[in-house]
Order: structure tokens, then C-alpha cells, then sequence
């Protein structure tokens, strides 16, 4: 973990050193009591969502003196919406929010506030005042598009080269942010967009989308940008069935390095895989008891992401924990 996340190396020696003495609500000083979070998930999309909700639910256990309530929105922002409502009304001590989209969340965190119930973003950013809540821990989505753009523009920049995308969820943080960062990697290469549509972040829609695409342009598509690994191995489905080869008539670069990923990387389906650490669970927690705490805390804290080639994907796997 420390690998992956700058400045919060403290932070996690003191959540680990609180583990050890917390639990059932009674402490060895006796005086802690259990916070009540109540954690609003986007749903279940993806592998990287899989591995997000664990981490979340394995920081936030009863051992390390937590009573979660979970809620997953089913990626709808009026479920989560309700979801942020129903916590204020239960009284929780913090709320956590993994926000489907960016827009939308002024009212609702404006009534925590007012009912004096600290927000902490995790994984997705939003559009709201910063004064709405107390801190965000995730990735850098951006960044993740510059370093997906960069290795496309390198590969491919310099032969004409015809593009689609698989878009992630309409209006989240992560399909903003990704597709500037790689429009702007690619800028002034030969690389073009054909077409670019959203797949939810899902395989089944990865797979659907890409059917259409085939349908539409068939041969003369070269590469493939998958803003998620779930978007991209749905695809690879599609691409098999219209008799092409993933990674060779078309080439794919994809975003989150799980091991279904890495595993399609290290197999030659895709050609490139941009990591997105989503084992954040751990530095939620800290910051939701410092939070409670009173603790001055960062408005921010970004896990550190690297990048796979086939060789760099084979040998981490054994090792890979999502
Ligand atoms: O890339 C995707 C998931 O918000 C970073 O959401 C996250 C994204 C992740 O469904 O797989």
C-alpha cells in the first residue's frame, strides 16, 4: 500500500496502531465509541468496484471500531442522492461518498452540513463548494488518460491510425478526466477519433457498444481505448466473434490493472494497461477518524498509479490483490 499512496504513510501507521486497540466500541482508554459511516457506493460495475467495495468493508469493520452502513446506487445518482439523505436521517457520525456523477450534490451535502455530519469523497471527484466536505481520497484520473494517450501516441502517433473509445459512466469524474488526459496526449498525432460512446464501465455494455462499432467501421479500426479493463475484455468478445485479433488488428489500451486485465495483457489481447489503485479503503478510514477527531486533514490525498506493458503485466500477477 505504501507503494501506491504519497503522504499517508502516517496516517496508515496510526490507523494500524488504533487497530490494534479498538474493538466492540470499548477501547483501552475506555472512552471511544463505534462511528457509524454510512458509505454511498456507486454499485457493482466493475472488478475495480469489487476490490474498492472490499477494501472499503474491510477497513470499516467492527475490529477498527466502525459500524458501516453500506448502500450501493446501482450507478444511479438519484439512488445515491437518496442514499445521502436517509444517512443524514439516521444520524450517522460521517458519510462517505463514491459519487456516480460530478453534478448535482450542492442540496444534499449542504444538509449534512447543516446537520453537522462530516462528507469524505473517496475515489470520485465532485463539482461542489470544497467547503461541503472534508477531504477526497482517490486517484488521478487525468493522469491516468495523459499515461494511456502517451503510450498510444508513442505506438501509434506517427501512421494514420483510427480510434474508437469506450467511455465510462456519463458525467463521472473518472470519463471526464480520462478522455482529457489522453485527447491531450494524443494531440497532433496521427491518431483519430472514429467514434466514442459510453459502455458504463461495464463488460456487457463494453461488449454491446463494441458490436455497433464493428458494425459501423469493421476493418478500419486500429485501436481501441477502453476507459475501464471491464469496458476493454467485453470488447475483446466482440472483436473475436467479427474474426479479428485483439491486440494485433486492433490494438487496446485500458485503464485499472485489475488481474482480469493484467491477465489479458500478459496474454496479448490488450497491448497496454494503466493502473487505478483502488485498495483505498484503509486511508478512508484514517481520514474519517481524524475527521471526527478534529484533526486538521488534507483537502486531498492522490494514490500514486503506474503502467503495464505484456512483460510488466506476466510478472505481476502472482503477486496482484485485485
Ligand atoms: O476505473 C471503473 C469503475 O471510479 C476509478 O469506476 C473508478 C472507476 C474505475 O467502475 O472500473
Amino acid at each position: 500500500m505504501k507503494k501506491f499512496l504519497v503522504g499517508i504513510a502516517v496516517a496508515s501507521a496510526v490507523a494500524l496502531a488504533l487497530t490494534g486497540c479498538s474493538g466492540s466500541g470499548s477501547t483501552a482508554g475506555g472512552s471511544a465509541k463505534v462511528i457509524t459511516v454510512g458509505f454511498a457506493q456507486t454499485g457493482s460495475e466493475s472488478g475495480w468496484r469489487a476490490a474498492n467495495t472490499q477494501s472499503m468493508k474491510d477497513a470499516f469493520s467492527t475490529e477498527n471500531g466502525f459500524k458501516l452502513i453500506f448502500n450501493a446506487a446501482d450507478n444511479k445518482p438519484e439512488n445515491q442522492i437518496a442514499a445521502v439523505h436517509s444517512f443524514i436521517n439516521q444520524g450517522v457520525d460521517a458519510i462517505v461518498i463514491a459519487a456516480v456523477v460530478t453534478t448535482g450534490w450542492d442540496d444534499v451535502l449542504k444538509e449534512a452540513k447543516d446537520a453537522n455530519i462530516p462528507v469524505i469523497l473517496e475515489d470520485r471527484t465532485i463539482d461542489a463548494d470544497p467547503s461541503l466536505y472534508a477531504s477526497w481520497i482517490g486517484d488521478d484520473f487525468k493522469q491516468e488518460g495523459v499515461t494511456a494517450g502517451a503510450w498510444a501516441a508513442k505506438t501509434l502517433g506517427t501512421t494514420a491510425t483510427s480510434m474508437v473509445v469506450l467511455e465510462g459512466t456519463t458525467g463521472s469524474a473518472p470519463a471526464i478526466d480520462r478522455a482529457t488526459g489522453f485527447g491531450s496526449a494524443i494531440k497532433g498525432t496521427q491518431i483519430k477519433t472514429l467514434d466514442s460512446q459510453t459502455g458504463n464501465f461495464t463488460r456487457a455494455d463494453g461488449k454491446t457498444v463494441m458490436e455497433g462499432f464493428l458494425q459501423k467501421y469493421g476493418k478500419s479500426i486500429n485501436l481501441l481505448f477502453a476507459q475501464n479493463d471491464d469496458m476493454g475484455l467485453g470488447a475483446l468478445d466482440a472483436i473475436k466473434s467479427a474474426g479479428l485479433t485483439p491486440g494485433k488488428d486492433i490494438q487496446i489500451v485500458a485503464i485499472d490493472g485489475t488481474k482480469d486485465g493484467l491477465t489479458a495483457l500478459s496474454q496479448g489481447d490488450f497491448n497496454y494497461v494503466v493502473e487505478c489503485n483502488p485498495l483505498l479503503g484503509e486511508q478512508v478510514a484514517t481520514v474519517v477518524k481524524d475527521v471526527i477527531a478534529g484533526k486538521k486533514v488534507d483537502k486531498a490525498y492522490t494514490a500514486k498509479d503506474g503502467a503495464f506493458d505484456k512483460d510488466q503485466a506476466t510478472a505481476a500477477l502472482p503477486t496482484r490483490k485485485y
